[in-house]
């Protein structure tokens, strides 16, 4: 009985493993990863190093350390230069096809954003905006699912404060995720669809990617950010849960030390 209890689960957590891999998009397909373990290196397959900026404020230019990069809100964010246009948005209102992702960390409601790309009303950017969040200036995600937008005060139909996915409130880490597929977008909370958008064009407008703020230099992200992700793909919603579900490298690493001690467990007992 002992033998088989061996025998099956070193299939299994095999198989599991050969899963894990199976599952997750194309690692060619990551083209910018920042995973702040001790700077901003980019260790995806077009990497583009960022400079901290913002000395100003209490704390001065942010802080990246153990795989997490924290803003202080206030004048800190993340610059790539200004040819940066790291996510594939061409040409100018063409079709475009990609995925951005991040976990994120923040506590009340403020008005700022995770990162932004572009300017004026056709600008990509993703973050809270008191109860509900944004993604973009002109394009309202409540329309596709049925969401109804319940900020107050001047939120009518088209506001980009409307938009009916509600802010996670409670200062903990969650995964957001935005995917657009030509003109068809959809937007993902901890891998959960929130919203899809048709019709969603985009413009660079000359404005460079950064991390932690807006494109006109205001809306400060005041937080934590980890795992920042550019895929020049749009990804499935199984393959954001699975990306989402995967394990740290520190805990990969740990999984297959794990395996390769059954291995040599299970050829131990053979011998
Ligand atoms: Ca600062």
């Amino acid at each position: 009985m002992t033998r088989i209890f061996r025998r099956e689960f070193g299939k299994v957590a095999t198989l599991g493993a050969l899963c894990l891999f199976a599952a997750l998009p194309a690692q060619s397909d990551l083209i910018h990863h920042w995973t702040f373990d001790g700077d901003v290196n980019d260790s995806g397959s077009v990497p583009y190093t960022g400079t901290l900026a913002g000395a100003g404020g209490p704390v001065g230019l942010p802080t990246v350390s153990g795989g997490v990069l924290t803003l202080d809100g206030v004048d800190d964010y993340v610059s790539f230069g200004p040819t940066a246009f790291l996510v594939p948005i061409a040409p100018e209102f063409g079709p475009l096809s990609f995925t951005i992702m991040l976990n994120a960390e923040f506590s009340g409601f403020p008005g700022s954003d995770f990162f932004s790309q572009g300017g004026g009303g056709h600008a990509l950017y993703m973050g809270p905006d008191g109860t509900e969040m944004r993604v973009t200036d002109n394009y309202h995600f409540w329309d596709d699912l049925g969401k109804t937008p319940v900020n107050g005060g001047g939120c009518g139909s088209g506001a980009d404060n409307c938009t009916g996915i509600a802010t996670p409130a409670d200062g903990a880490w969650h995964n957001y995720a935005l995917t657009v597929d030509g003109s068809n977008a959809a937007f993902y909370i901890d891998g959960i669809l929130q919203a899809t958008r048709a019709g969603f064009i985009l413009s660079d407008g000359g404005i460079p990617f950064v991390l932690g703020r807006q494109f006109n230099s205001s809306e400060y992200f005041g937080g934590s950010l980890s795992d920042v992700r550019i895929y020049d793909t749009a990804l499935s919603g199984a393959e954001i849960t699975d990306v989402t579900a995967a394990p740290e490298p520190q805990s990969f690493v740990l999984l297959l030390s794990a395996m390769s001690g059954v291995i040599l467990l299970r050829r131990k007992l053979r011998a």
